[in-house]
């Protein structure tokens, strides 16, 4: 069995530009896992936090005083990793020593050992066998957080091709949507400089409606039935519009305000008016209520918590009891080392909740989610259409299929 050797840490810069952390973890035998970590722009108020005082640096210092303790240790086992980093860090959001190293860490230390027994890494985080696809979930025009001023509020319009029996037929599906959409916006607007997001969905100055349209009009263009071959998806990342003084969800980019009620109201009109499969934070992280009055209303949509929930096993105990939703983002970054998220997934499949592991809005050129989507059997695979760090995940799939060990797609 393969024993940590050692633990080299970087700074480098994620696809936003902003500094971000990697780590690799050596085994004895030579083999590396590396990772860097990813960050987002919507945060959930009670995520981990990505680095102590704000600090990549300092992250790194700390790992490094603190490296002996896991020399010597199983990569494989991840619980003891868990622990050792515990000791260092007990605080319920990683401050300490910070959830990018937290993630980084773990992740990588599967890696080296997945690589030490020659398997592939979602094959060393399940003993389950009967494994299937994800579908990717992919954003194709990009508003709020994730682009500039005159784009939708709504922060994701994505598409998922919920028809595809192939995760190659799915990945071109989607890519279809995106080049189709920007040939649309183009014609539609002769200014338009084919600007993206973050994450690579396309940023057109156009207000929520019509981004919804334009984004429904380049399905059925292409023949695609909506809800049918394709589905269209929206991350409402509501708490951004969310105003805690005026109890308003305010929408400063198309100039109204919504009650909480009628922002139940107005999620519910473009779930039913676009025929979405999936619909993330139509209201704010903490109104379990609301979103349980959608999840009532929509028991076959995937009705999703992100900042709702952020892949925090104890909040997600208590949405469930709620029946606050029916669908959970899984975020490694969210809950800090990969065995946090582990025990999400597991705490999800006991409550019948559905999960879509996710990338985030800055990105690295990585490819470890597309393994931990496979191995924590997600519904769906969130990590862009577009864009080198986006199609990394996509394309981490599709050789993933030449193991020839997964069966088809998932049923959603
Ligand atoms: C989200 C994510 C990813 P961010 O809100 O779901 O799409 O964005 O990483 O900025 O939180
Ligand atoms: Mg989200």
């Amino acid at each position: 069995m393969a024993r940590i050797a050692s633990i080299k840490g970087r700074l480098l810069y994620n696809s936003r530009g902003s500094k971000t952390v990697e780590i690799d973890v050596i085994t004895d035998n030579g083999d590396v896992g590396r990772v860097c970590a990813p960050s987002g722009a919507s945060v959930g108020k009670y995520e981990a936090i990505s680095f102590p005082d704000n600090s990549p640096e300092k992250g790194l210092e700390i790992l490094k005083a603190n490296e002996k303790k896991f020399i010597g240790l199983d990569p494989s086992d991840l619980k003891s990793i868990h622990e050792a980093l515990r000791e260092i860090d007990s605080t319920s959001n990683y401050s300490k020593i910070g959830g990018s190293i937290a993630f980084s860490l773990t992740i990588a230390a599967t890696e080296s050992a997945a690589k030490s027994e020659g398997i592939p890494m979602f094959k060393l985080l399940t003993k389950d066998s009967d494994l299937k696809f994800p579908f990717p979930l992919g954003n194709i025009l990009g508003g709020g957080a994730h682009a500039g001023p005159g784009t939708p509020d709504i922060q994701e319009i994505l598409v998922c091709a919920t028809g595809s029996k192939t995760i190659r037929d799915s990945i071109e599906v989607n890519l279809s949507v995106h080049k189709e959409l920007g040939k649309i916006l183009a014609k539609k607007d002769p200014g338009f400089t084919n600007g993206r997001g973050d994450e690579g969905g396309w940023a057109p100055k156009l207000n929520n409606e019509q981004a919804l349209e334009v984004a429904a009009r380049a399905c059925e263009q292409l023949g695609f039935t909506l809800g049918k071959e394709v589905s269209l998806g929206v991350d409402f990342a509501s708490t951004t519009q969310w105003n805690e003084n005026k109890k308003k969800y305010v929408y400063d980019r198309a100039g109204f305000e919504n009650t909480p009620e009628e922002q139940i109201d107005f999620a519910a009109e473009i779930i039913k008016k676009y025929k979405l499969a999936y619909a993330e934070d139509a209201v704010h992280e903490e109104a379990f209520e609301d979103m349980a009055i959608l999840t009532k209303k929509f028991p076959n949509i995937l009705i999703t918590g992100d900042d709702l929930l952020v892949t925090n096993t104890e909040i997600l105990k208590n949405a469930a009891k709620k029946r606050a939703c029916n669908a959970a983002i899984l975020k490694v970054n969210q809950a800090g080392s990969l065995y946090d998220a582990i025990e999400f997934a597991k705490e999800a499949s006991k409550n019948n909740i559905k999960l879509i592991t996710s990338h985030r809005s800055g990105e690295s050129s990585d490819s470890h989610i597309s393994h931990i989507g496979i191995a924590t059997k997600s519904k769906m695979l969130k990590v862009g259409v577009m864009g080198g760090e986006r199609i990394a995940k996509l394309n981490e799939l599709l050789r993933i299929s030449e193991y020839d060990l997964i069966r088809g797609m998932v049923e959603i």
